[in-house]
């Protein structure tokens, strides 16, 4: 058996412990399979050359860290957070390998599922409407980017599409939802072949659409517990009042009674604001506005309690009780 260099080094790497949480994954046909429309140097360099450094970047970003051990949609939820380095390389390694997984030559394609088909139906009309305004959003991406066709947090399906390395998964992106396809508008994607004829390349790529692959991701995306994340994460009250919950009810548990004694106000207005807000879409329901009314309860509760000069222990019940509550909250959110 021949072992190379390569199979070697990375044989040592995983025995000492230097093992690389992210990998460029196989693609599923050989480079000269997508020709004529994509050529194998263009998918080659594409792949093995662009998509391995922003995988050897994005472990480089987070070796030694403790995003280590955070799955690659953690790493992008938060994006507006972290450093330019793990939000560009976490974007670029998550959005090519889509990329990959939903091409595929003509003849190796899989037809569209009837849950997809009448989808679109649905919400565009036809699939040529579909793809009439998904080639309009990714050739009037300005610079580099990536147009998306994606199930946003009611179960719609929408196309937008992001500068950079950016995606609808991240929170810097106003447009958000799970993505289930992609095209990648990047000149490195077209530029050996096409030159500056973009629209030709998009075309083109269009026809190597598997959408047997993409009805796969439709049916698993509108599934996903992370559209509810999402959803969660687009409600401003919710995350205005989970601040102050987080900071105030944290320090309690360990007996720092100070924030919540500063901030009671605080406290109880975000919560009259959380009340008065309008949830999001498919959380707008009563058991979602009883919750919060209780919430809101507790939350004047504390506040008189504090004014008062409540006790140490007065306090650490009461606010382990808003806690409870606020959790309900976030619970019923599920259903
Ligand atoms: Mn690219």
């Amino acid at each position: 058996m021949k072992i190379s260099l390569f199979t070697l080094l990375v044989l040592l790497g995983t025995q000492i412990g230097f093992a690389q949480p992210f990998f460029l994954p196989k693609l599923p046909y050989s480079y000269r399979e997508y020709a004529p429309q994509i050529d194998a140097l263009t998918m080659e360099t594409h792949h093995a050359k662009h998509h391995q450094s922003y995988v050897n970047n994005l472990n480089k970003a987070v070796v030694g860290t403790r995003m280590e051990s955070q799955t690659l949609v953690d790493l992008m939820f938060y994006a507006g957070f972290r450093s330019d380095a793990v939000r560009n390389n976490a974007g670029a390694h998550y959005n090519h390998s889509l990329f990959w997984e939903i091409l595929a030559p003509p003849s190796a394609q899989s037809e569209m599922s009837q849950e997809l088909s009448a989808a679109i139906t649905k919400d565009f009309i036809s699939i040529d409407s579909l793809k009439k305004t998904f080639l309009n959003a990714a050739s009037s991406r300005f610079g580099s980017g990536w147009a998306w066709l994606i199930v946003s947090p009611d179960k719609k399906l929408m196309i937008t599409s992001t500068p950079n390395q950016d995606n609808p998964i991240m929170d810097v992106v106003t447009e958000r939802g799970i993505p289930i396809m992609t095209i990648d508008v990047w000149e490195h994607a077209y530029y050996l072949n096409y030159q500056n004829r973009r629209t030709d390349y998009l075309n083109a790529t269009w026809s190597l659409i598997n959408w047997g692959k993409v009805s796969e991701k439709y049916s698993r995306a509108i599934n996903d517990s992370l559209l509810i994340e999402l959803e969660k994460d687009s409600w401003p009250a919710m995350m205005e009042f989970h601040k102050v919950m987080a900071q105030t009810f944290h320090p309690s548990e360990s007996g720092d009674l100070q924030p919540i004694r500063k901030r009671s106000g605080e406290f109880f207005a975000k919560a009259i604001l959380l009340t008065a807000s309008t949830p999001p879409k498919s959380l707008n329901n009563i058991a979602i506005h009883e919750g919060l009314k209780k919430l809101e309860e507790k939350c004047n509760e504390i506040n008189n309690l504090v004014k008062k000069g409540a006790k140490d222990a007065v306090l650490i019940k009461k606010m382990a009780e808003s806690h409870d509550l606020f959790h309900n909250v976030q619970g019923l959110c599920h259903d």
